[in-house]
């Protein structure tokens, strides 16, 4: 059976994180299980170009946004191939092809009446690219604008009957549950037709038969998946017959898109549905989720420098239960590897080995009873186990049943003991010495498959250790048995697939190395850290503004009064400034990273006071303190050398 399966594209405003690897990561290991259940699997992966973050951050940089894209594309293929991912099929939102075909999907939409012109005001979040409602805008971080404009519209409020009872009739559409139950209320909750072109954007896909509008990031997006397949173009369409894709694996913040839009625009062009979605958590650094706003990234290439990208695989799928959220800490880390891998498969592989290459003189002894006793049963077992959780997603379940088996054959080792049977002269101490080694490498044959899909390098590597010559990717569940690793076989030797690390000093390095690739990321940016205040342009007279605009910025100076920090959001602090009226102004400043609430009491400041106020968790701020935040992101206030009186007008 064939089976296609996608990541999301990656937004090229960001260059890659272990965050994105996650994703990549997992889908890299489905594609791996698949091809071991005898699917015929392709993975398809790329990257989201356009919109107007992209043109902002490429204008900054000093590119084109074509050039920006470039790099950043660039840069996510890069990692992706020097990860290993097998993947299929890379597609970049700014190819002609893809502009075919989201094109064509949408001209499908309209040809079937789905497609309205009709204007549109609204809170348009920047960062998150999408039209937000007012409550949303309440808690954006980032620049929120209003915007106007006449909009062509998909009329989705038409299909949420259809939808929900897709949902119903295909209860593994969504998944983990949590989702399609959240899916799902959104849904019965009502849906408003959604707005899929900009006229504001020039960074984008023309609409066909109206070139003063480019599409709405999400519906140009989300046709990645059916471009790869050539639909839209003019080559031979889906030769493989790929699509319906079988699964996109999307993060949870993205599920709505997926299991709502998509399936949407895909009923009214007539084209089948994808079978599935599954939502998976998030990678929380730091006690937030990593992401480059809130500047809490971890990076692939240390790590894959110091533990390797199997230690990462494995770190990820086994200690993150699929669907939720999880922690990610160098420790958990490096102490995983140590655990699993280091004393686990690893010291396995290598005693087993040598035991073999010492006594037998590197041949796979013939046991006299080939039956394997409890270990072939258990090694029987777990081959079905395993298969049914990494099918159900289930991957730390899975890995647990591999090391399981293989902390077995540690123990049948130390009960059998091998190195004092070898020195046994009897017929029978040497039968038992055969039937124990020969029984050990046949476990860590069928543990090394097993863990394959999550570790496919090193597992390779035993298994080429192992004597095996045929490719460790060919191998099935289906053929995989007890008894087939045949006696006799020569062993070729190799080193020890996973040294032990010594914690310390793997976490330091790796540090060290986080802070280089920091830098040359930020060179592919485009914004050499050093080198940023020199590379600033002069304003653009269209851009420069009149005194009178100025004269609207009410600037006073204020004095701390009270500070402190705000429960559940290590940015912020709430303080309360007078600046000479009746009552201290409430006002909440993301400045916690930078300053200790006791050392900023009786300090001057600045601050903006006639914004509008708004709330921040909760907390009615009622005005801006004005900071320069520095190229580490870190706040700078703005003080005075004199003493400026409470109250005074700055300008
Ligand atoms: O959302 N933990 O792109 P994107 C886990 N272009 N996963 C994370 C993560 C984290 N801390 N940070 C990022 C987009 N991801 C759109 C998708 S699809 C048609 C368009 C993962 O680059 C997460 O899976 O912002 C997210 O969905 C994906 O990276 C892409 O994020």
């Amino acid at each position: 059976m064939k089976y296609y399966l996608t990541t999301p594209i990656y937004y090229v405003n960001a260059t890659p994180h272990i965050g994105h690897a996650y994703t990549t990561l997992v889908a890299d290991t489905v594609k791996r299980v698949r091809r071991m259940m005898g699917d015929d699997a392709y993975l398809c992966t790329g990257t989201d170009e356009h919109g107007q973050k992209v043109e902002r951050s490429a204008e900054k940089a000093g590119w084109t946004a074509q050039e920006f894209a470039d790099r950043v594309s660039g840069a996510f293929r890069s990692e992706w191939d020097s990860l290993g991912i097998d993947y299929d099929f890379f597609v970049r939102t700014t190819e002609p092809r893809h502009a075919g075909a989201v094109q064509w999907l949408f001209e499908r939409c309209q040809k079937n009446g789905f497609i309205k012109k009709d204007t549109y005001t609204g809170k348009y979040d920047v960062t998150g690219e999408a039209f937000v409602t007012d409550e949303e805008a309440q808690k954006i971080d980032g620049p929120v604008e209003v915007v106007t404009e006449e909009n062509y519209f998909f009329k989705l409020s038409e299909f949420q009957d259809r939808l929900l009872k897709h949902y119903e009739d295909n209860p593994d559409f969504i998944r983990p549950e949590s989702r399609r139950n959240e899916v799902i209320s959104f849904v019965k909750g009502g849906l408003k037709d959604l707005s899929i072109s900009r006229a504001s954007l020039k960074w984008g896909i023309p609409l066909p038969g109206d070139d003063g509008h480019v599409f709405y990031v999400w519906f140009d997006a989300l046709t990645n998946y059916m471009t790869a397949l050539g639909y839209g173009g003019d080559a031979e369409v889906d030769p493989e017959g790929l699509w319906p894709a079988d699964l996109h694996i999307v993060g949870k913040e993205i599920v709505r898109f997926h299991a709502v839009y998509w399936p949407a625009f895909l009923m009214a062009a007539d084209l089948p549905l994808p079978k599935g979605i599954y939502a998976h958590g998030w990678l929380i650094f730091q006690e937030e989720k990593m992401s480059k706003t809130k500047g809490n990234v971890v990076r692939a290439q240390p790590i894959d420098q110091v533990v390797g990208i199997e230690g990462l695989r494995h770190y990820l799928l086994r200690e993150i239960v699929f669907g939720q959220d999880g922690n990610f800490s160098y420790e958990g880390l490096v102490g995983r590897y140590n655990a699993d891998l280091a004393n686990g498969l690893g010291n396995l592989a290598s005693r087993t080995l040598a035991m073999i290459h010492r006594y037998f003189d590197g041949a796979v002894p013939e046991p006299p009873d080939d039956s394997g006793g409890a270990l072939a049963v258990l090694a029987t077992e777990t081959i079905a186990k395993v298969r049914a959780h990494f099918e159900a997603f289930e991957f730390s379940r899975g890995l647990d049943a591999i090391w399981a088996l293989s902390g077995a054959v540690d123990k049948y080792l130390v009960e059998q003991k091998p190195w004092v049977l070898i020195k046994g002269e009897d017929e029978e101490t040497k039968a038992q010495l055969r039937t124990t080694l020969y029984n050990a490498a046949e476990v860590l044959r069928i543990v090394t498959a097993l863990a394959s899909p999550v570790l496919p390098k090193s597992a390779a590597e035993i298994w080429r250790q192992l004597g095996q010559e045929s490719d460790l990717t060919a191998v099935r569940y289906a053929g995989l048995a007890w008894g087939q690793l045949k006696p006799g076989t020569k062993l070729p030797g190799g080193e020890a697939v996973f040294p032990r690390l010594d914690v310390e000093a793997s976490i330091k390095k790796m540090q060290e190395l986080e802070q280089e690739v920091l830098k040359e990321q930020a060179q592919i940016m485009g914004r050499t850290v050093e080198a940023a205040p020199a590379a600033r342009q002069k304003p653009a007279d269209s851009e420069r503004i009149e005194i009178d605009d100025f004269a609207k910025v009410e600037m006073r100076v204020g004095v701390v009064m009270t500070a402190e920090k705000v429960k559940k959001a290590d940015k912020l602090l709430h303080l309360t400034i007078d600046i000479g009226e009746a009552e201290p102004r409430s006002i909440v400043a993301g400045i916690a990273a930078a300053y200790e609430p006791d050392s900023l009491i009786g300090r001057k400041v600045a601050i903006v006071a006639n914004l509008k106020p708004r709330k921040l968790r909760g907390l009615v701020s009622d005005g801006m303190i004005i900071a320069a935040s520095g190229e580490d992101g870190n706040p700078n206030l703005v003080s005075f050398l004199e003493d400026a009186p409470i109250g005074a007008r700055l300008g």
